[in-house]
């Protein structure tokens, strides 16, 4: 969907305005100068590109959704196309934006203070600070609202108790955006890393988003300041619910980008290589599969082009983002795994890039609402009649 891009079957790059074909082009460049030359060795190594956080800020990566306070607002659509380029790099980078954006930053801002606002915006919006959020538990992943992290009134303090599982940066993360329960209220509290009794750990045996940052927050005794509650959520569980429509709508990009890196993997792989003396591309079940993949790619593209429209409009629910994130990432996976299928042998190894997205697709899957999460939030819409319990 830009100049520079020869995946777009349906010419949809003459429907972006210059600002956005100008925003892809930019991602596109940082992904193939500064990402996939070393994706590769972080993925391996476990470890989180930390010295691309400064680039993503400089470049305004980081709080795109956000007008003021440091950040670089974009349209709907820009913001979608960037996360597109990013995970066509690697899911773990788009996720660090995501976070950062969605689940931090977008919060702060809207249910923060003034005060709150210029202590972290600009901060995390340059890359010099790092944030974290914390909903997961331990026993609660697809139901959050049965947490039992909970927050008490000491004096002038909160004091929070409780344990935080997967929360992505939790470990470089200079604050955590904490939710707890209040009297029984699901309530936002930004707690600062050196807070006594906070103790994040990275949580290291993944085979899946392996250059991202998971971790595990124990919440023991943490004293905080009444100043550090996030006023504005006092709307309970729908607070955290609207900062995951933020990081859904990134994801439902995102994943046509990993589709798409894959695609073009796939296309370049089998017009070299030759087998029963043709290349592979010459033969009708490997045509399927390509069909199949940029048929899968379009119909992302239309469907995240629709959202973007629809997020710049105001007009886009948070149902709208579950069909799109359940079925993008769905078929990324489909993508990944016949790439990896495609290349054969030379598929399962860590210089090609399939295997990675696959691996990484696994866990895109899961956060954010699993699959099936999305198919009940989907399911409630059109029935009227809610089945999770
Ligand atoms: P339920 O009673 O259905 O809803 C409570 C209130 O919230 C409203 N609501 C929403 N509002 C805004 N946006 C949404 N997406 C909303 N979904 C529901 C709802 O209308 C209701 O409002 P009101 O006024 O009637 O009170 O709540 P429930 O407890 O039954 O749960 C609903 C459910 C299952 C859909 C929700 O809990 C859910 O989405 N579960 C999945 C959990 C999840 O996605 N966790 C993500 C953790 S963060 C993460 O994974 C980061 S990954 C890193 C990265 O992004 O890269
Ligand atoms: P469960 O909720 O235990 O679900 C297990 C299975 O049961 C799934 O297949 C699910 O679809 C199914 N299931 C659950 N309920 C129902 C139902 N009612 N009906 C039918 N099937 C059901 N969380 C954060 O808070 N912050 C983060 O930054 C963050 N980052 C993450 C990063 C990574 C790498 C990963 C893997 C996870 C991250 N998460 C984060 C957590 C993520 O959001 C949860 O893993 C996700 O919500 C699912 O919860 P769970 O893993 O506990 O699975």
């Amino acid at each position: 969907m830009s100049d520079h891009n020869d995946v777009d079957f349906l010419g949809l790059s003459a429907d972006l305005s210059q600002e956005e074909r100008t925003v892809q082009a930019e991602a596109r460049a940082f992904v193939d100068e500064q990402v996939l030359p070393i994706i590769e060795e972080h993925f391996l190594e476990g470890s989180f590109p930390t010295h691309l956080i400064p680039e993503m800020g400089k470049r305004g990566y980081l709080g795109a959704i956000l007008d003021g306070y440091g950040c670089r607002p974009l349209s709907g659509v820009s913001y979608g196309l960037m996360n597109q380029e990013l995970e066509r790099g690697d899911s773990a980078i788009r996720s660090f934006s995501s976070v950062q954006t969605g689940l931090v930053m977008f919060p702060i801002f809207t249910f923060g203070t003034e005060e709150q606002k210029k202590q972290w915006l600009p901060e995390l919006a340059s890359g010099r600070a790092v944030g974290c959020f914390g909903l997961t538990e331990p026993d609660f992943g697809s139901n959050p609202g049965g947490m039992v992290t909970a927050a008490t009134i000491d004096g002038n303090d909160y004091v929070l108790n409780g344990k935080k599982r997967w929360a992505t940066n939790g470990s470089i993360a200079n604050v955590a955006v904490i939710w707890a329960k209040l009297d029984g209220d699901v309530r936002g509290f930004l707690v600062e890393k050196d807070t006594p009794g906070f103790k994040p750990s990275k949580i290291v045996n993944k085979f899946s988003l392996r250059a991202s940052v998971s971790s595990e927050i124990e919440l023991d005794q943490v004293r905080i300041p009444k100043r550090n509650l996030l006023p504005g959520t006092e709307v309970g569980l729908r607070a955290p619910l609207l900062c995951l429509n933020q990081a859904r709508y990134g994801i439902a990009w995102g994943a046509v980008g990993a589709a798409r890196g894959c695609y073009e993997e796939a296309l370049a792989y089998t017009k070299k290589r030759v087998q029963f003396t043709r290349p592979l591309a010459g033969h009708q079940l490997i045509q399927h599969k390509l069909v199949e993949m940029l048929t899968d790619v379009t119909q992302g593209q239309l469907l995240c082009l629709r959202l973007g429209r629809m997020k710049d409009a105001g007009t886009l629910k948070h149902y709208h983002i579950s069909m799109a994130k359940r079925t993008n990432v769905r078929n990324a996976l489909s993508a990944a795994r016949m790439t990896r299928d495609m290349l054969g042998a030379r598929g399962i190894c860590t210089d090609s890039h399939c295997a990675r997205h696959l691996c990484n697709l696994e866990t895109v899957s899961t956060y954010e609402g699993t699959h099936d999460i999305h198919t009940l939030i989907l399911g409630e819409h059109i029935t009227g009649l809610n089945a999770f319990s």
